[in-house]
């Protein structure tokens, strides 16, 4: 992760560059310049330097798009187009996005605030842009055809409306919906309060990303678009386990997480070791009589969960989809279970023939994570990511919810692994054992036979 300074280095926005206010007036009469960004890394959140104050977002894995005042107005400029994103070391896809990556930049801005969005089209097909949840002029809500004229490649359309509802919403094309939400067009938009809201606290860590997923077969780059539902890479703002950075808290920090679903199933979210509050959703804060405390916190298609909790135990908190196949990554479908199978003399049969062959599978699948198999290019191993104690057999829709009692305000550099204090943690019993009882071992029970009857009528043997 790195600073918000280098990242700001890093976009040529340092100095006096980045008070937008100083932009010419022939230049406020242009298009805003559009913002690329072409790390997959967590940039530090954006804090605001012009127009009403708030307190920024994280986006995991992501950036806040920055913006120019004109005239009282926030305006913002999207560049759809063809993108490469890293999803994992080791791994990049050939996606479709926004400004350089897949999701696209993350808008903030505030309650009342009067938008403009420039939305250019470098794609090879038209396109639109949907802000979903949003209360706005009909016209201005994207849908292809229904509500607007598809953006053609290389044209620019024009969006713009007040952003009357504080919450948390996305926005994705409504045109080819299919093809281009299957490549990557997605992102966050958050729309901060403008003053204390009864039902929005004020918190420490507020983060945000997207559940995504992709069909990209090991050795290839491009997703498979026609692919419904069995998708083979489980992602959070297009990035899989090990390649999702850490939620990072200092201990007794109040932390808010944002999430929104645009994959094709839904997906049970859980956090270890605290419990949460559901206070929001893409409708707006949820009334407090409405809020239970939750461990896991399901996010079905299309909708958007603001989770909450006090990050008061330290640790290093698993937190992921409770689906334990969206915990992978790339995998072969279709693979007999093993589990139990002797393939003792089948393999020394096989190896004669095939020299390299691999028995796998028959004392489960954690072999898997061990085993040094050779992969094709442009993939990640199915399980894997090495943890102090070892390999974490995870993939996919994984990382960590990271809580230090040392971690400064505003830090959100990985502390590295959590040293637990002595004597706490699960170890192995090195005293003697005991055979188990069973009650059925004191009086053995009766031989039983089953007596099987037949369709036909008779008893069998
Ligand atoms: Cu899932």
């Amino acid at each position: 992760m790195r600073s918000r300074r280098s990242f700001l280095q890093s976009l040529g926005l340092t100095g006096g560059a980045v008070a937008a206010a100083t932009v010419s007036r022939v230049a406020m009469a242009a298009l805003p310049e559009p913002v690329f960004q072409t790390s997959p890394d967590t940039m530090a959140p954006l804090m605001p330097h012009s127009g009403r104050p708030y307190n920024p977002v994280v986006t995991l894995n992501g950036w806040t798009l920055p913006w120019r005042m004109n005239n009282g107005v926030k305006e913002f400029h999207l560049v759809a187009e063809p993108v490469v994103r890293e999803m994992a070391p080791g791994m990049k896809a050939h996606l479709w996005g926004y400004n350089g990556q897949s999701p696209g930049p993350t808008i903030e801005v505030v309650e009342g605030d009067r938008v403009r969005i420039f939305v250019t089209n470098k794609l090879p097909e038209h396109t639109t842009m949907h802000w979903h949840g949003q209360r706005l002029p009909n016209g201005m809500d994207g849908v292809g055809g229904l509500t607007q004229a598809p953006i053609q490649p290389g044209k620019t359309y024009v969006y713009e409306f007040i952003a009357r509802r504080p919450g948390t919403f996305m926005y994705h094309p409504h045109a080819d919906e299919m093809t281009q939400m299957a490549m990557g067009m997605m992102g966050f938009w958050v729309t901060h309060p403008k003053a204390r809201h009864p039902l929005i606290d004020e918190v420490q860590r507020d983060y945000c990303f997207l559940l995504n997923s992709y069909d990209i077969d090991p050795g290839s780059y491009t997703p498979k678009i026609m692919t419904m539902l069995d998708q083979n890479l489980w992602t959070w703002n297009s990035r899989m386990f090990p390649g999702i950075d850490p939620l990072v808290a200092r201990q007794n920090d109040k932390v808010r997480i944002r999430i929104g679903n645009l994959t094709m199933t839904n997906h049970p979210i859980h956090l270890h070791g605290h419990e949460f509050l559901i206070t929001g959703t893409d409708g707006g804060p949820t009334p407090k009589s409405t809020r239970w405390y939750e461990v896991t916190a399901d996010v079905a298609v299309g909708q958007m969960r603001q989770i909450e909790f006090v990050a008061d135990e330290e640790g290093d908190w698993a937190f992921h989809c409770h689906k334990s196949h969206h915990t992978m990554n790339a995998m072969g479908h279709n693979v007999p279970t093993m589990i139990g199978v002797d393939h003792k003399d089948v393999s020394r049969r096989i190896t004669k023939l095939i020299p390299d062959y691999m028995v796998m599978g028959e004392r489960g699948m954690a072999d898997m994570s061990e085993m040094e198999m050779p992969l094709p290019d442009n993939t990640v191993a199915m399980m894997t990511g090495q943890g102090p104690y070892g390999s974490v057999e995870m993939g996919g829709m994984f990382s960590m919810v990271k809580v230090r009692k040392d971690q400064k305000p505003g830090d959100y550099k990985d502390p590295g692994w959590f040293k637990p204090p002595a004597g706490t943690v699960a170890y192995e019993w090195a005293g003697p054992l005991v055979e188990p009882t069973r009650s059925m071992d004191k009086s053995p029970p009766p031989n039983v036979e089953l007596s099987v009857r037949k369709p036909s009528g008779h008893a069998g043997h």
